[in-house]
């Protein structure tokens, strides 16, 4: 059972829009976390949180991180849409009181995943692409795989979540290219 205050702070601190994605991709990952046998609890409380570091308004980005002590690379100083990860994962502990180490890591890396992801963080990846309010063109085909094969659909949206970034000329994070390797190396030796 998740508390509920810990719905509202999540609402007060991400705004209406972003806390109705928040409910999509905690809903989507409690049926992935039923479909491969993993902790429903766990799930719910990775997916309600995820975006629990995309604070709203105008705020400093990079000095928030640096108050609280986070250290971050130059790929997201420049993109700094990716701090929100990070960020998430020290709101989780000092303000919504996480401790789960499982949870910490699945908000942590939700945005770009990365080398040997727990079943929690790739439930919590795939659970953010396709949750029911996703409408991209694609969408569908991820959905429908990620009952059917966790990596392959995450190697799926990784390439779509790519082929965006460079449309737009930004920098793809280390991370997210590691995760994409690790997936195909893995299904080349099945
Ligand atoms: O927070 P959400 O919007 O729900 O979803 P998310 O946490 O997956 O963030 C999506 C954004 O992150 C999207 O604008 C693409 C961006 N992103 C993901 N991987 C990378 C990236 N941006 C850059 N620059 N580099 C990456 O590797
Ligand atoms: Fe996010
Ligand atoms: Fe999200």
């Amino acid at each position: 059972m998740i508390e509920k205050w810990i719905y509202n702070k999540l609402k007060g601190d991400i705004g209406l829009c972003r806390y109705n994605h928040s409910i999509g991709v905690m809903n989507t990952s409690i049926g992935l976390a039923k479909h491969y046998g993993y902790s429903v609890e766990k799930a719910a409380l990775a997916g309600l949180l995820h975006d629990c570091g995309k604070l709203q308004g105008e705020i400093n980005l990079l000095k928030i991180a640096d108050d609280f002590g986070i250290i971050l690379d130059d790929v997201m100083k420049k993109n700094k849409e990716l701090i929100h990860g990070p960020l998430g994962e020290v709101l989780a502990k000092k303000e919504y009181n996480i401790i789960d180490e499982d949870v910490l890591n699945a908000i942590r890396f939700h945005t770009t995943g990365r080398e040997n992801m727990s079943l929690l963080e790739k439930i919590i990846y795939i659970a953010d692409v396709i949750e029911p309010s996703r409408t991209f063109n694609g969408v569908e085909e991820i959905r429908k795989l990620a009952y059917e094969d966790l990596d392959s659909s995450i190697l799926h949206a990784i390439d779509g979540t790519i082929n965006f970034i460079i449309q737009r000329g930004n920098l793809i994070h280390l991370d997210t290219i590691k995760t994409r390797n690790q997936l195909i190396i893995l299904k080349n030796l099945e």
